[in-house]
């Protein structure tokens, strides 16, 4: 039981860690945790894979992909959604206020307005500067570990032991006009079982979606695998299917029931950012490729 309540994310983001804790210490539940805590990310103009201040599509939009999912297995998601600040609370109200799971793009924006979002020009002087400096080779790699890298993929237990979680980015930089990554897709970027855990991804999307990252940890914690081990066979799975896997990073984090936490990503350089036992503290993953 002390191993609850608990909060892991996804790169070094204690402030957003730290909104959740606080949020659970309130006795809020799981999901309110998330909602809190990836807001504080979305908000921060200096990160460049997250909300406001994401780098653009090669386009020169920012487009945004969320999801949450609750310990009842209730989601909600957008995907390609522009102009709004906070796309995990629209994924929360297409959850809770609309018939349906994932709203896209126009659609998407206008449920949000609809619902009290106010429209806000996503992208910042020194993401356009960024992207403009981009364009004069246009080449199109992603990058390893990107510097200030924080899609926020966030996962909490509660005081009552329910579990929660959250998944929210602008991307992949300079990606195709239209592309939509693994983030807001369920079992992909995120997923939750309240019986036996859950699990969320960072990194080259389109690995994570081909091998539907998120759901396979959590099944694998089903049949018995702690969470270190199912986040090791995850990974193990994209260099098995992927010779290429020395240019891309994908990182996964997994909380089981008990409250117990596994981590792993490629390549060096993935962190977690993990708030148990009123200890916020960012700690460097283990990785394949040594
Ligand atoms: C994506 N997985 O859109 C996201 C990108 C990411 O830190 O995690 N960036 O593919």
């Amino acid at each position: 039981k002390d191993n609850y309540p608990l909060v892991i994310a996804t790169w070094n983001v204690k402030e957003s860690t730290q909104a959740a804790w606080e949020t659970l210490q309130q006795g809020k539940s799981a999901l309110d945790a998330i909602e809190q805590g990836c807001r504080i990310e979305e908000a921060n103009a200096e990160g460049q894979s997250v909300g406001i201040g994401g780098l653009p599509d090669r386009d020169g939009n920012v487009t945004l992909d969320a999801c949450i999912m609750d310990s009842k297995g209730n989601y909600g998601a957008v995907v390609y959604l522009q102009n709004i600040l906070h796309p995990i609370s629209v994924a929360r109200k297409v959850m809770e206020d609309t018939p349906h799971v994932i709203l896209a793009g126009k659609g998407a924006e206008k449920f949000a307005i609809s619902e009290g979002f106010k429209p806000v020009d996503l992208l910042t002087e020194k993401s356009k500067k960024d992207w403009e400096e981009w364009k004069k080779t246009s080449k199109y790699k992603p990058i390893i570990n990107i510097e200030n890298h924080d899609t926020i993929g966030m996962l909490a237990i509660d005081k009552n032991g329910d579990i929660a979680g959250g998944c929210t980015t602008s991307g992949l930089a300079y990606k195709m006009a239209g592309r939509v990554g693994d983030s807001p897709i369920i079992g992909a970027g995120l997923f939750i079982d309240n019986e036996v855990g859950g699990a969320t991804a960072t990194g080259l999307g389109e690995e994570v979606l081909k091998t539907v990252g998120s759901f396979l940890i959590v099944e694998l914690m089903r049949q018995g695998k702690s969470p270190q081990e199912a986040c090791e066979e995850a990974i193990g799975r994209i260099i098995h299917k992927n010779p290429d896997y020395k240019d891309f990073q994908v990182g996964y984090i997994a909380v089981n029931k008990r409250g117990e936490t596994g981590f792993y990503s490629i390549h060096d350089g993935f962190s977690v950012t993990k708030f148990q036992n009123d200890n916020n503290e960012n700690i460097p993953s283990d990785f394949y490729d040594k």
